[in-house]
């Protein structure tokens, strides 16, 4: 309808460098955007704003409502109800727990990231609340010691950005606003607020550069707006030495001139600093402190600010909920915290169907017997405080300052504004004990991860007097046999005393003193559940436990079918124990929510097959990893895009499990790559040359070559392969050796053989070009992969540009 190609190659000749207020501020109403989707939700914002005095648009952009009395006029707005949470409503009664952001991405399926955002979603709008604080694409995962690192999805910036557009159109499906939070650079929780911490003198400065920022930083929140997004978070953190929220460059230009963002900008608790600069800055919503009527009008009046921008942040404030549909009057009003409602529906089902799809498969050692899947073991034993419920229950208060780490206790979610509600969480314990009992198997367990028998009140403890003689070969004195017990009791089996605080004896048959080793002895599977705890507030400060990598090894020197499972908000390193041969698998994943023992019974008895991949690298020691936390005012990004995988690459470095690795029970094979350019034209253009859209210039999401290749399931029972295509580029693109650019998941019977094709878009084979402040397609020779991870390229095909 309108002339956008015109508008839009003006636009593109200012450049970034054109974050000026006055551009931004008649971006939409210039018509410079192809609004797309968002063009009937434009027109009605609009039209009523159009209706509304400075006050009353004032009155919004603050947070208020608009009653017809108190206005005097027949318009009326009810303030969007704004509330935390992605995997769930955060701090409410009665909802459900789903598996953190982190878990979902794991599962590398697109219909789960989709499912999962709209059946949240639904819960969301079900209560009342509108405006939704998620999902999460930054934290990106620049740090793995990152507080906040499981509410987002991946430190690899395709996988973080399909996520992104799936859980923004899942969300947008159940009828709410979604705030893709938080812009950006946002990576860390230490210093991240001078005003919620005490040693905190001033707010981290995140400094990176303009590469970077595009290539790594921006392109998830590129697919966010793409799929719809109605808002933005900006974080508390400055980028290069400006508040996010205060910055024109970050909000003007990168997110609204760029990425051609209709919808509005909020700050993050205590991040708006000014009331001139941050409205000129492309802040769009803020605190009646700083934008009170006599302020915001007194600007007007003498050019601190301007008409056209006070009318631009209105309609932002409304766009979003014209385009959610919520016009249609039907949601619910905002239900109390304590309501109950019934909004959760068949939601564990789905819950409990991603949490198993996302754990990952480290290790499996099954040739022997031993191994993964449990096959009705006759003693099955349990070790860690991770394999039972807390002491004190599901939903205990985790600060958001901080929260201890490990967790005593099953773990499934973080704390802080992610913190799931868990009505209920199934522990690991509860769910195994119920198998063991149809099994007909015998169940032991020690939800400790430092117990010693004296700390126990128990028969066996250290505090029972000794028995006058023994033959016992092991450690010291002490011991019980009950009459009628096996004559061979207070003698057999040493067990290894010497962890057992003093007891030396270990009892035998159902009645052994409980300890580590005596437990682990004559188990035919040990299982140890071990945990990491992170939330808002705090980042991590190791990426291992010493007691729990004691516990592995204590259990694994007496049992030698070990199988250790963790939950983990970020990389949790294992090589403390891994290559122990009595260590015979491994089961990974992120903090799955309520369903979380469930969906860990269902993958260790192979009710399903594991097929989650991991989402970033398990390097060998922590000093592998190029960034830890930052503690001075001045974070500089100085590792550029060489993030995760990508830094382990260009560097060489041996890592323990690649990006995109997850082992599966049975075995797939690939066949050969076929790579297909669709679109010639595209490729042969430098640059984009598409209008500005949802998301970039619109040609950047066309997709200009197709990938085939075939899987074949080479094993005995079905199973999930999710088949990775990872691109190298020409020199002058300056990118790492190799970048994920495709990935399908595909179910395959045993025997059957499938083709899987992937497609690639435009920007998928683009770096950014700094100096022509576009995206540019590298002429040269393109490698394309595909693969079973980022280190287990199969086949290559070529691109020539
Ligand atoms: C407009 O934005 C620029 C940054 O691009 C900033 O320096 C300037 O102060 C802003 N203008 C006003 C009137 O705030
Ligand atoms: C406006 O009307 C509502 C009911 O429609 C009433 O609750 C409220 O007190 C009124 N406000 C004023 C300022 O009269
Ligand atoms: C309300 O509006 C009417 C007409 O629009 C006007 O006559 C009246 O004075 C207004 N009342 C107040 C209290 O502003
Ligand atoms: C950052 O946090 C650390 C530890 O909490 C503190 O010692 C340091 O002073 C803070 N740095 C700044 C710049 O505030
Ligand atoms: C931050 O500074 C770097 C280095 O000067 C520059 O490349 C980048 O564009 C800047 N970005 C922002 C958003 O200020
Ligand atoms: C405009 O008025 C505001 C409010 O009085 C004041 O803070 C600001 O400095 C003024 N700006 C100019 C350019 O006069
Ligand atoms: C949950 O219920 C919805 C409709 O109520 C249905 O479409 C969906 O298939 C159900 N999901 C499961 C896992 O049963
Ligand atoms: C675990 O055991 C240690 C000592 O063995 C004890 O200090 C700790 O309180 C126990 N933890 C729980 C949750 O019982
Ligand atoms: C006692 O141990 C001996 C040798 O280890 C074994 O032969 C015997 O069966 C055991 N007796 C019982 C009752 O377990
Ligand atoms: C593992 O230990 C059990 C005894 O607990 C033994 O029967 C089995 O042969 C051992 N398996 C291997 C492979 O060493
Ligand atoms: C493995 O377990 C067996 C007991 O089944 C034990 O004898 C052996 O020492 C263990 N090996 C290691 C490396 O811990
Ligand atoms: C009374 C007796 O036999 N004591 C022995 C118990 O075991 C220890 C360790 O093997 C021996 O040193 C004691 O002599």
């Amino acid at each position: 309808m309108r002339a956008f190609s015109e508008l839009a190659v003006a636009l593109t000749l200012l450049g970034v460098s054109s974050a000026t207020n006055s551009s931004s501020a008649s971006l939409l109403s210039s018509g410079s955007v192809d609004l797309g989707d968002y063009q009937a939700a434009y027109d009605k914002a609009k039209a009523f704003v159009a209706q509304l005095t400075n006050s009353q648009k004032i009155t919004i952009i603050t947070g208020g409502s608009i009653t017809s009395n108190s206005s005097n006029s027949s318009v009326s707005w009810t303030a969007l109800n704004n509330k935390d949470g992605f995997a769930g409503i955060n701090q409410q009664y009665y909802v459900s727990a789903f598996p953190m952001g982190g878990a979902l991405a794991m599962t590398w399926n697109r219909e789960h990231f989709e499912a999962e955002a709209k059946a949240s979603g639904r819960e969301f709008y079900l209560m009342g609340y509108n405006l939704i604080n998620g999902p999460v694409a930054g934290p990106f995962g620049r740090t793995p010691y990152g507080g906040r690192y499981a509410e987002g999805f991946a430190p690899d910036a395709y996988l973080n950005g399909i996520v992104m557009e799936k859980a923004v159109k899942g969300m947008n499906s159940a009828g709410v606003v979604t705030i893709g939070r938080h812009f950006i650079l946002n990576e860390q929780e230490t210093n991240r607020s001078a005003s919620l911490s005490s040693s905190t003198t001033s707010v981290y400065s995140s400094n990176a550069n303009d590469k970077t920022i595009h290539e790594v930083y921006l392109w998830p929140f590129a697919d966010g707006v793409h799929a719809g997004m109605g808002a933005v978070m900006c974080a508390m953190n400055s980028v290069n030495g400006t508040g996010s929220c205060e910055s024109s460059k970050v909000l003007n230009g990168l997110l609204k001139e760029e990425l051609g963002f209709p919808g509005l900008v909020l700050p993050d608790v205590g991040s708006q600093s000014t009331s001139y600069g941050s409205a000129n800055a492309g802040l769009d919503y803020g605190s009646s402190s700083y934008w009170s009527s006599e302020i915001l009008e007194a600007g007007i009046a003498n050019g601190s600010f301007t008409q056209a921008r006070l009318d631009d942040m209105a309609v932002r404030n409304v766009i979003g909920y014209y385009f959610a549909g919520l016009d249609d009057g039907s949601q619910p009003s905002k239900a109390a915290t304590t309501e109950y409602r019934d909004v959760r529906a068949n939601h564990s089902q789905l819950i409990r169907t991603v949490s198993k799809e996302s754990l990952v498969l480290l290790k499996n050692e099954n040739s022997d017997g031993r191994g993964l899947p449990l096959q009705k073991p006759l003693v099955l034993s349990l070790f860690g405080a991770h394999a039972g419920p807390g002491m004190t229950g599901p939903n205990s208060a985790f600060s958001v300052m901080g929260i201890d780490d490990p967790y005593d206790g099953h773990l499934t979610t973080a704390g802080g504004s992610g913190q799931g509600s868990l009505t209920y969480a199934v522990s690991p314990y509860e769910a195994l004990a119920a198998r063991a009992r149809a099994d007909g198997s015998m169940i032991r367990y020690i939800l400790n991860d430092t117990y010693t028998s004296s700390s126990s009140s128990g028969m066996g403890g250290g505090s029972i007097p000794s028995m006058s003689g023994n033959s016992s070969s092991t450690g010291g004195m002490g011991g019980y046999a009950p009459d009628g017990a096996s004559s061979n009791s207070s003698m057999s089996m040493g067990g290894g005393g010497g962890g057992g605080g003093g007891v030396s004896i270990s009892g035998s048959g159902t009645a052994l003193t409980p300890s580590f080793e005596n437990y682990a002895t004559d188990s035919a599977v040990c299982l140890v559940f071990l945990n990491s705890a992170s939330g808002e507030g705090a980042d991590r400060t190791v990426l291992y436990h010493a007691d729990q990598d004691t516990l592995v090894n204590t259990v694994a020197s007496n049992c030698n079918n070990t199988i250790v499972v963790i939950n983990t908000p970020g990389a949790r390193l294992v090589d403390d124990w891994i290559e122990n041969e009595n260590v015979t698998a491994v089961v990974y994943g992120s903090l799955l929510g309520q369903e979380s023992g469930n969906a860990i019974t269902d993958v260790l008895y192979g009710d399903v097959n594991p097929s989650g991949e991991l989402t970033y690298t398990i390097a060998k020691n922590e000093s592998d990893y190029p960034v830890s936390i930052c503690y001075t005012a001045q974070c500089d990004f100085s590792e550029g895009v060489q993030v995760d995988y990508r830094y382990f690459d260009a560097n060489n470095i041996s890592v323990r499990y690649p990006f995109g690795h997850g082992l599966s029970y049975t075995t797939f094979t690939y066949g050969d790559v076929k790579v297909d350019v669709t679109n010639q034209k595209a490729l042969e253009s430098k640059y984009p040359t598409g209008v500005l859209s949802l998301g970039g210039q619109k040609d950047l999401f066309d997709e200009i070559v197709t990938v085939t290749s075939s899987i074949k399931n080479t094993g005995n029972v079905a199973g999930a392969e999710v088949a990775q295509v990872y691109v190298s580029y020409p020199a002058a693109a300056a990118q790492p050796p190799k970048q994920l650019r495709g990935f399908e998941k595909v179910t395959l019977q045993p025997g059957e053989e499938q083709e899987v094709s992937f497609a690639l878009r435009r920007r998928d084979l683009s770096y950014w070009d700094v100096e022509a402040q576009k995206w540019a397609i590298a002429e040269g020779t393109y490698g394309v992969h595909v693969g079973a991870s980022s280190r287990d390229l199969k086949s290559e095909g070529t691109i020539v540009v």
